[in-house]
Formats: structure tokens, C-alpha cells, sequence
């Protein structure tokens, strides 16, 4: 008897497991909530007349959610917002995790409880998604959601391909649909200084301009296109995308790359080089021997210098520090790099990058910061409070957090995407190389090949946004969706990704870069990898 009824209830537990799955599947969100439970049917219809009851002062975020609203409706007037009411109830409890929120859904309306601000921004990109794909029916049930990791970046690389104030915005207002919180800004390099520095305006004036760029990938026989190309962001311009991304619960860390790619800073002042030698801003792409001088005091002076409005500018507590892919040739030859190393007791060049990396470190410190940097900087013997950025494969970030470093993976093999999608490569138009499709970025564990602890130096997880072959807003958007939406469940829902389920909310997702106006790539679509 015992034993029927324990196969009755098993049946029956099954039966509505199945059920409940069944019903999850009709909220197609992405990244996946963590928890849903959707009851059988039913929905709460949201309009353009649909009051936001905000409690809390939590104003921002429900300004930015009714604007998006007004775009989408195309109506003429903002959602309604108010104190008292019905229809959608925004507030804050700190029993939520910070960046997480609750959402409820019945006849009364949408209630969205955050543990932030940043938590009810995040419900109502939720919520966003599921008005725009499912006709404002916001089916009835329990959302619980908060993300697995605490970094969830993106990068940006506007020195080999510049991208204007409104590019800019745009791209943030794709991020953040997608619930990432960290733009990676990637303001200098060989090709361009993009950043107005007002102790040298040489930086902007003479540095962020190229008298040409290369044609194709520069196999025999090399072609310029004889086309002088620049453009840099004044400092009130960067305050704006600062402050617009930081009413998006988003970070924007700067980086500003030290000691290699710098000839566009070596052309504008040739004194940052050994031999105070006269270079162009470059005009091809690669890695350039014509680097900062790591022996003479008036580059760190410089640098010092060049940080310090960096970090009047931005509040991000990391600040990325380049560090990558620096030729030592230079400073080699050099005398003022030769004196550094001998002065300072050091066994070569290799730490004498170290050396510098570690005192613009201290630097930061002193001024309240924190340094990240490239990988590149565990090879000059790293300080133990580094935060370092995993790109030369995971072998670096495995080192650092073993080491007890804090670790953001973004392994070129899959996260660059600036890689081609598809094998064949047909209709992708020109790129740098590499082949990474959607599906590679979905199966990425962040983890792998560390155990138990070791895994909580990993922050988080970014994809990157290298320019050389990216010309302009729409080819980006075309690169980054929709692998930024594999990322996105990478970052925010590691645990709770579904290979299963993947393709059909992908279908659902698609609707909704649609109603954006936003490019996607279709090769995903297609079923080409
Ligand atoms: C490597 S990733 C670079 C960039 C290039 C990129 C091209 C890294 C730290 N350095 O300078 O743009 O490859 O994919």
C-alpha cells in the first residue's frame, strides 16, 4: 500500500514538475531568471497608460524604464508615475540581494521589490523584455532573480576605430538590456588618443589623429587609404557618458595603456620615448616597438599626471592600466631604462615593467583606486591586490587566482568579438581573424580548472570589442549581438543556462532586437556556426 501511494505522489511530483517547466518555458528572458514560477495562465496587461508606483525615491530607475516604454509604445506622453496606485510597484528591500529582485505578477499588477536601485533596474529589464515580446501580457507568477557575478563587462576598444557620444550611449543601452554592469573603455593605443588630458593637450591635438589607415590585413602588397582619421571626447563629453551610464547602475572603467601602445602618445610628446625618437600616430594595426620609456622620471610624472584627471573623471574604483604587449627592444638600447634597472636592483626588462606597473599601482592606491590590468603584468612578478584580466588564454587568471588575485576572464579564444561567427566566413565582410559563434560563448564555464575557493578570486567575466576592423556602429552591433546575449547568460545566469532552451528564447530575443531597432548578426539564426 505504502509503496502504491509513493508511486502515486511520485507521479503526481512529476506531473507537476513537468507542468511548472512547461509554464517557465512560456517566459522566454534573457539572461534566465534564476527562479520562475509562472502559475497555469493568466496575465496582467501593461499599457501605456499603466501607472509605475515608485516607493523608495527609486525615480531613475522608473524614468529610464518609462522612457524606454514611450519608445516602444511610440506614444506621445511618459508613463504615468506616481506615489499611490495600481500597476506597476516598484521598491527596494535589503532582504533582496543587491543587484537582485522579486517580481510578482496577479490581477493587482507587476510588484518589483530590488535589493537596490540597480536590483528594480534590473526586474524591469525583466520586464521590459517580456512587454516588447509578448504584446504588454506579463503572464501571472513569481520571478527571483539575482546575478552570479558581481563583474559583468563588455569592452569597447574607440582608439583604432572612434565611435561618437551617441555611439557611445548606444552601446550602454545595449549592455544594459542585456543586465551588464561594466563597460571597459578602451580610450588610448597606437592608433588614436581619445581622451581630452587638459595638462597635455598635444595628447588630443596631435595624438588623436592618423594621417591614414591600413587597407585590408596589410599582406603583400600593404595599401593605405590615404584618409586622415581622428576624433577624441572633450572631458564634459566624457562626464556625460559617465553619467549616463551610472544612471544604468553601469561602471565605466577607463583604460589608459601603459607602457606599449602608446605611439599615438609618443608622436604627440616624443619625450615619452627613449630617444625622445619622432613617430606617426600609427597607421597599421599589430604591435609597435615604439613604446613609453620606463627609465626616465618624466614618464611616470606623465602618467601620474595624465591619472589623476583620469581619475577626477571617472568614479570606477578599477582602473585599467594597458599593460599588454609591450616589446622591450627600446629599452634595451636604452640608458635611461639601463640606469632604472641597475638603480633599482632589478633582473632585466622584464621587471622593469613590473616595477613600473607596481608603482602606478601604489599610485592608484594612494588615491583611493585599484589597478587592473592585461595578463601581461603577472610576467613582471604582480602585487598581491592586482586585479588582472585574463586575455592570453585562462592560464593567467587560473595563476592570479590561485595566487588569490582577483581574475576577470575574457580569454581571446572566446570572448572576442571581433572574431568572425561562422566558419565559412561568408557575408561577414572583412575581420581580424579567429572564429568564435554563438554557441562556443554559451558552453564557456568561467571556472574552469579552478576548485572550491580559488573560484571566488574569479569577479566576473567580459567580451571585447577590438576596433581595427570595425568601422563603424552598425557593423558593431552586428558583432556583439546576438553572442552578447551567450555572454549574458554566461555572466548573470551561469548556473541557470539551458541548451535546451536556448534556440527558442534566442527566437524570442531576436523579436526583441528587433522592436529595438537594433543590427544582429542572422548566422545564428540560420543555423551556420
Ligand atoms: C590583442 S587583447 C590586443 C589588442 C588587439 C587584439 C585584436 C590585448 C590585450 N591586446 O591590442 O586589438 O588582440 O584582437
Amino acid at each position: 500500500m505504502r509503496h502504491l501511494l509513493n508511486t502515486i505522489s511520485l507521479v503526481v511530483l512529476l506531473l507537476c514538475t513537468a507542468q511548472i517547466e512547461a509554464v517557465a518555458e512560456r517566459l522566454h528572458v534573457i539572461p534566465q531568471p534564476a527562479y520562475v514560477d509562472l502559475e497555469a495562465e493568466g496575465h496582467y496587461l501593461v499599457t501605456e497608460k499603466t501607472r509605475i508606483v515608485v516607493n523608495d525615491e527609486a525615480w531613475n530607475p522608473a524614468e529610464i524604464f518609462a522612457a524606454d516604454m514611450q519608445k516602444h509604445f511610440g506614444s506621445k506622453r511618459l508613463m504615468k508615475m506616481g506615489k499611490y496606485g495600481k500597476g506597476i510597484k516598484i521598491r527596494t528591500d535589503s532582504c533582496v540581494p543587491a543587484e537582485g529582485y522579486e517580481m510578482t505578477v496577479s490581477e493587482e499588477g507587476v510588484l518589483i521589490i530590488g535589493g537596490s536601485e540597480a536590483g528594480i533596474f534590473y526586474g524591469l529589464q525583466t520586464l521590459r523584455q517580456i512587454i516588447v515580446t509578448c504584446n504588454g501580457e506579463v503572464p501571472y507568477g513569481f520571478i527571483a532573480d539575482e546575478p552570479n557575478f558581481e563583474y559583468r563587462g563588455v569592452h569597447f576598444d574607440v582608439s583604432r576605430h572612434f565611435f561618437g557620444v551617441e555611439d557611445v550611449k548606444r552601446y550602454i543601452d545595449i549592455l544594459v538590456a542585456h543586465k551588464v554592469n561594466r563597460l571597459h573603455w578602451h580610450l588610448t593605443d597606437d592608433q588614436g588618443w581619445r581622451i581630452e588630458i587638459k595638462r597635455y593637450p598635444e595628447l588630443t591635438d596631435k595624438g588623436s589623429m592618423r594621417k591614414e589607415t591600413l587597407v585590408g590585413h596589410g599582406l603583400n602588397p600593404e595599401k593605405w587609404d590615404g584618409t586622415p582619421y581622428g576624433g577624441y571626447y572633450t572631458q564634459e563629453q566624457v562626464r556625460e557618458i559617465v553619467d549616463y551610464a551610472a544612471k544604468r547602475y553601469m561602471t565605466i572603467i577607463p583604460e589608459i595603456e601603459m607602457p606599449g601602445h602608446a605611439q599615438a602618445a609618443l608622436h604627440a610628446l616624443p619625450w615619452l620615448g627613449c630617444e625622445e625618437q619622432i613617430v606617426d600616430v600609427w597607421t597599421t594595426w599589430g604591435v609597435t616597438p615604439e613604446v613609453m620609456c620606463a627609465g626616465k622620471e618624466t614618464t611616470y610624472e606623465f602618467l601620474e599626471n595624465v591619472l589623476l584627471e583620469v581619475i577626477d573623471l571617472f568614479p570606477s574604483e578599477l582602473i585599467h592600466i594597458g599593460g599588454d604587449e609591450c616589446p622591450k627592444d627600446r629599452w634595451k638600447e636604452c640608458e635611461h631604462c639601463q640606469a632604472k634597472i641597475k638603480a633599482e636592483g632589478l633582473e632585466g626588462e622584464e621587471a622593469l615593467q613590473g616595477y613600473l606597473v607596481a608603482r602606478i599601482e601604489r599610485f592608484l592606491n594612494d588615491h583611493g583606486r585599484k589597478m587592473i590590468g592585461w595578463d601581461e603584468i603577472l610576467d613582471g612578478g604582480v602585487t598581491p591586490t592586482a586585479t588582472v584580466m585574463s586575455w592570453r588564454g585562462i592560464g593567467g587568471g587560473i595563476y592570479a587566482a590561485r595566487r588569490g588575485n582577483d581574475v576577470v576572464m575574457t580569454p581571446m579564444s572566446l570572448c572576442y568579438f571581433n572574431f568572425y561567427q561562422t566558419e565559412s566566413r561568408e557575408g561577414e565582410g572583412l575581420h581580424i581573424g579567429g572564429h568564435i559563434p554563438f554557441e562556443k560563448v554559451y558552453s564557456w564555464d568561467p571556472y574552469e580548472g579552478l576548485e572550491g575557493t580559488e573560484r571566488e578570486h574569479i569577479i566576473g567575466a567580459q567580451c571585447n570589442m577590438w576596433s581595427e576592423y570595425i568601422k563603424d556602429m552598425k557593423t558593431v552591433e552586428v558583432m556583439l549581438l546576438p553572442r552578447l546575449a551567450a555572454m549574458a547568460e554566461v555572466q548573470w545566469a551561469t548556473n541557470n543556462r539551458n541548451e535546451e532552451t536556448i534556440r527558442e528564447r534566442m527566437e524570442t530575443m531576436r523579436k526583441f532586437y528587433e522592436a529595438c531597432g537594433w543590427n544582429y548578426a542572422p548566422y545564428y539564426f540560420e543555423g551556420r556556426k
